[in-house]
């Protein structure tokens, strides 16, 4: 039985997914901050597979190998899902805040690195696995006030690029999927706990939903193994790249 692990998997994107993969009969590891969240994901989903939580922050290296290494082994670690991360503010670079760049630095970038270098060795001596990593739009191109978040799905981009070359004599598929807008706690979180600011950037257009990346996910995850799909740009069709967007008035 195939297992996924999914980080950020309380809400979201991440959320999403552990549904959809669930709906494969794919058996999961769900990671998160929260226990309750997390206990209520599981119970949803272990009517259809077998589920693992583990409670940790991917900023925090410690907990994150400890954690991975309490995975029971009848979880086999076929599938990453490095979806944990955020935005945190947007503003010029010149009036950011120091918290909000680490937050961004540590754990869309080093946290993605702390899960993936605890569970590549387990897919190197299998000789199989598959890391897919959620990126950003805000990899492939900067937008104004986007700066430190730009720079650390850029990293994404350029550390999925890195082990698509790196694992390639091991047989590990490696993959990002880059969306666009997606109405997710993506933007309250961004704007801290400001909703009213966090559904404009949603407004007059219909924008991504969590489910239709997950969709994604899901075919991804179900090509035959000689198939990799490495880099994937998902915008709503609304939206021309990241700052031009199709608003009904
Ligand atoms: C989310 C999309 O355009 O806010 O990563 O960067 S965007």
């Amino acid at each position: 039985m195939k297992t996924a692990l999914i980080t950020g998997a309380t809400s979201g994107i991440g959320n999403a997914t552990a549904i959809a993969l669930a709906n494969l009969g794919i058996q999961l590891v769900i990671c998160g901050r929260r226990q309750e969240r997390l206990t209520e994901l599981k119970s949803l989903l272990r009517k259809k597979v077998a589920v693992h939580t583990l409670c940790f922050d991917v900023q925090d290296k410690k907990q994150v190998f400890e954690q991975i290494a309490r995975i029971p082994a009848n979880f086999s670690k076929d599938i990453l899902i490095n979806n944990a991360g955020n935005a945190h503010g947007l503003s010029p670079i010149q009036d950011g805040n120091l918290e909000d760049w680490d937050a961004m630095i540590d754990s869309n970038v080093k946290g993605l690195l702390y899960v993936s270098k605890a569970l590549m060795p387990h897919m190197i001596s299998r000789g199989s696995g598959h890391i897919i990593n959620i990126g950003s739009i805000a990899g492939k191109e900067i937008y104004p006030n986007g700066n430190v978040y730009c720079a650390s799905k850029h990293a994404v981009d350029a550390i999925t690029k890195s082990m698509l070359v790196d694992l390639n004599p091991h047989g590990i598929r490696v993959g990002a999927i880059h969306p666009g807008a997606v109405a997710t706690e993506f933007s309250t979180i961004r704007f801290k706990g400001d909703t009213q600011k966090a559904d404009s950037v949603y407004h007059g257009f219909e924008p991504l939903s969590a489910e239709d990346v997950a969709d994604i996910i899901a075919f991804v995850v179900t090509r035959p193994y000689h198939v990799n799909i490495a880099d994937l740009l998902v915008l709503p069709t609304a939206q021309g790249n990241a700052v031009t967007i199709h608003r009904e008035k």
